[in-house]
């Protein structure tokens, strides 16, 4: 069995675990703050997740939202770049519109993608030069549009902040429309099937964006940060992922201008 097919069987396997303890109850805890919330089932899949790839691959390595690695540097061998509930407060609130991501990486370059939309019953999924699937369905490659008919994901909270809230507020002007789906990984899987154009945000983890970036990069799309800077897995980041086209146009027309506010907002995250 293939790595790839060895993480496509233990994601569907942890969505269905993560099924089984929401009908037991969710326990709600907060992190950093009132809004940072972790629960039982995001603890219990990350271990579920980790103990599993240990068994079989003691030699790879993890690094999960819930504690893994996050002192990792090391870009040698295999690492798993796991997010075990993605949009935590939807989970909380709405039971719906979460999911567990997986990005997997061989010497530091991509090797497979996995984002599954437990409710819904999605495996989204990609090994590099394979192409992209929805289930057994696969993507096509993604159409190119200009800002001015593309809808893009953006999160709201974004649009009140002083500095950030300026360079935002003309996107969401220009664009058709704005959605947000409170679920990065399902958003940069939205940008991947041509739902939105683009999704732009100032800060996520590696763990939230890494199924996905690979994901949208086999079916065309680009994923940076908002200076166009290429991604890292060992760093939080400002994210710009986006249809070819849209990519382009946002670096342009928008975030270059800005570059020095948007670099300190980076150092101020990295640090
Ligand atoms: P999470 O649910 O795994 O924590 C919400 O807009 C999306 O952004 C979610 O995917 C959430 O991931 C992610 N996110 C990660 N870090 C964030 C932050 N510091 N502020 C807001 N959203 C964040
Ligand atoms: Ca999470």
């Amino acid at each position: 069995m293939t790595v790839y097919e060895f993480a496509k069987g233990l994601i569907l396997e942890a969505g269905i675990n993560v099924k089984k303890i929401m009908k037991q109850g969710i326990e709600i805890e907060t992190k950093s703050n009132p809004n940072d919330l972790v629960t039982n089932v995001d603890k219990a899949t990350e271990k579920y997740i980790f103990d599993n790839i240990k068994q079989t691959y003691p030699e790879h390595l993890v690094i999960g939202e819930e504690g893994h690695g996050h002192d990792l540097k090391d870009e040698s061998g295999i690492v798993w770049v796991v997010d075990p509930i993605d949009g935590t407060l939807n989970f909380v609130h709405q039971k719906e519109n979460f999911a567990i991501s997986i990005g997997i990486f061989n010497d530091g370059k991509p090797y497979a993608g996995f984002v599954y939309d437990v409710i819904n019953d999605k495996l989204y999924h990609a090994k590099v030069g394979d192409g992209a699937f929805e289930n057994g369905n696969s993507l096509s490659t993604i159409q190119s549009s200009p800002l001015k008919t593309s809808i893009i994901g953006i999160n709201p909270n974004w649009l009140t902040k002083p500095k950030l809230g300026e360079v935002f507020k003309p996107i969401v002007d220009e664009a058709r429309s704005a959605r947000a789906y409170g679920s990065a990984a399902l958003e940069i899987i939205h940008v991947a099937t041509g739902k939105l154009g683009g999704y732009i945000t100032p800060r996520l983890q590696p763990w939230d964006f890494a199924g996905g970036l690979i994901i949208l990069q086999e079916v065309g799309g680009i994923g940076t940060d908002l200076m166009g800077n290429a991604l890292s897995i060992y760093e939080p980041s400002s994210i710009v992922m986006a249809n070819p086209q849209l990519h382009a146009e946002l670096l342009e027309f928008h975030f270059q201008k800005n570059n020095e506010m948007i670099e300190a907002l980076q150092k101020r995250l990295k640090h």
